[in-house]
């Protein structure tokens, strides 16, 4: 009765950002044939996808998001026979491939734009959103840039304002002009055509904006640190209208087989469902981005993890993503020692997970000095600098323990400098200690893989009678394989765990620190400090 699940709703996804992992021309930005390279490891991480951040022609002002060609290639990374090669190996291997997808906006040196710009009357101006200025000659409305600033930048030449959510070189596409999105559409179906596997949707909940362009209220909650957030951005982000775009998208993957988009959404439960469409017709997920943002304590991850499995509609494949290319890595925010838990939480809830590069090493953030700063809403707003700059976590994968870490040759100078801790942090280490991030990583992966109570089963959250404890039972559907009881010790200090209700003794499959083995008394039994186990009931 029960349908066979799909590769994207029992797999794990892995996002490459392809200027950081591997350089195989020593010009210091990661490239396709460095990732053809290392097609070893990723097998070997029993991942299931690749997803790869923009590998497009730009002219690089948000490092790829702002595309000049949506069916090309850029240089830096490769030809387009490079993408073909990559795609061809990806899939011999048994792997999947997904590009991004960045229908938001274009780079200002897109062919659309420059005509769009070229004249009031091009039949290509209002593929873009264009404004007459207010009354003072300012910008139409008050609504602000991601990255700092206002939204808007005033074109000389036509006397008109477009419309930027991101930086000045990412003007945003129309989707009210009928023409753009069938053109949208046709870039979907020539990479489709390729063979890729899907799409991540870049800033899917932000493609329409307020037909009115109304100012937007303050924000009463706004804690004074990024100006962005000072007004709630009800015009310019999640409009009703965006739904049916996201349905024509979906209509040309159903046209495929087996193909998917997971949509770039930060929103509130409640709102994220509505991009699943109400008949599974819109987003085939939208990530989940809530641990990433969440305080990390185990009643508040706990509460989280139960507030999304209810507001999941019946059906709809949940996920789950701990970083990204524009998040501060797990291991710094949450500490070295949390890092495995982190992981096995990751890997043990119901839902597809996503794993950002680098973290099966449980790599740290970058120190990035002043003068290597280079992005764009560090480099606006020097004195959030710290807090907004998302260069610290796109730093040089770290392979191993020679100068810049077998990211890029030795006299090569890799566009980021490479995390001070990679001679010990780095894949050739910690390939040969049985009990290192990536061998656990690797044995994480391996057992949720081979276990479908794991990688398809139920989840039900569980009474540790601790605090500092999160607890839940995983269990197959079907009642066949095993069942298994999570703990994860969210804490620095050892704590004590009474189970009551599911039975008294079961076997450690999995400890975070790969060496604690043997059978568990449930009633009362002590988790050592940044402990997780998996025990099979
Ligand atoms: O990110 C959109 C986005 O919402 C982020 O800017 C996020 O709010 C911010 O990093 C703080 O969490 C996407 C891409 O992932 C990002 O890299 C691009 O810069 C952006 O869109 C524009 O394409
Ligand atoms: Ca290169």
């Amino acid at each position: 009765m029960t349908q066979q699940p799909l590769w994207w709703q029992k797999g794990i996804i892995y996002q490459i950002y392809p200027r950081s992992y591997q350089d195989s021309n020593n010009d210091g930005i990661g490239d396709l044939p460095g990732i053809r390279q290392r097609l070893d490891h990723l097998q070997s991480l029993n991942i299931d996808a690749i997803w790869l951040s923009p590998i497009y022609p730009s002219p690089m002002h948000d490092f790829g998001y702002d595309v000049a060609d949506y069916v090309g290639i850029n240089p830096l990374f490769g030809t387009m026979d490079d993408f073909d090669t990559l795609l061809a190996d990806v899939h011999a291997r048994g792997l999947k491939l997904i590009i991004d997808l960045v229908p938001n906006h274009t780079s200002d040196e897109h062919a659309w734009f420059q005509e769009s710009r070229s004249s009031r009357d091009n039949p290509k101006r209002d593929w873009y959103i264009w404004h007459d200025p207010a009354p003072d000659g300012g910008p139409p409305n008050n609504w602000r840039s991601f990255f700092g600033g206002p939204a808007w930048t005033f074109d000389k030449a036509t006397g008109q304002y477009y419309l930027h959510q991101f930086v000045t070189q990412q003007p945003e596409l129309n989707y009210r002009h009928p023409d753009v999105l069938p053109a949208m559409l046709d870039v979907m179906r020539f990479w489709l055509d390729k063979g890729v596997d899907g799409f991540r949707v870049d800033v899917i909940w932000l493609m329409i904006k307020d037909a009115q362009f109304r100012n937007e209220p303050p924000n009463p909650d706004w804690d004074g640190v990024d100006p962005f957030n000072s007004h709630r951005h009800i015009y310019t982000q999640n409009m009703p209208e965006v739904h049916d775009l996201i349905r024509q998208m979906r209509a040309v993957l159903d046209a495929y087989d087996e193909r998917m988009m997971v949509g770039e959404i930060y929103l509130p439960y409640d709102e994220l469902m509505a991009y699943y469409g109400p008949n599974f017709d819109e987003c085939h997920m939208p990530f989940n981005f809530h641990l990433i943002q969440a305080k990390w304590q185990a009643q508040n991850i706990r509460q989280l993890v139960n507030s999304y499995e209810a507001a999941l509609p019946a059906g709809a494949t949940p996920n789950w993503v701990l970083g990204n290319h524009d998040q501060h890595r797990i291991a710094t925010r949450v500490g070295v020692d949390q890092a495995r838990v982190a992981n096995m939480l990751l890997l043990t809830l119901r839902g597809t997970p996503t794993t950002y590069y680098g973290e099966e090493l449980g790599m740290v953030d970058g120190h990035i000095p002043p003068a290597f700063i280079q992005d764009p809403p560090a480099v606006n707003q020097p004195e959030i600098a710290h807090i907004i700059g998302r260069d610290p976590e796109r730093t040089p994968m770290q392979w191993d323990g020679s100068v810049n870490a077998g990211f890029s040759g030795e006299t090569a100078v890799p566009w980021l400098p490479v995390a001070d801790n990679y001679k010990t942090i780095n894949v050739a280490a910690q390939n040969e200690d049985l009990t290192s991030m990536l061998n656990f990583y690797r044995a994480l992966t391996q057992l949720r893989r081979d276990e479908p109570a794991l990688h398809v089963g139920s989840y039900q959250d569980v009474e540790a009678n601790n605090e500092n404890v999160l607890a839940y039972v995983r269990e197959s559907v079907e009642g066949n394989g095993r069942s298994f009881l999570i703990l994860l010790n969210f804490s620095g200090e050892p704590q004590q765990v009474n189970i009551k209700d599911l039975g008294t003794t079961t076997r450690i499959i999995l400890a975070t620190d790969m060496q604690r083995t043997g059978e568990l008394a449930l009633a009362n039994f002590t988790l050592a400090p940044n402990q997780g186990l998996i025990l099979q009931l």
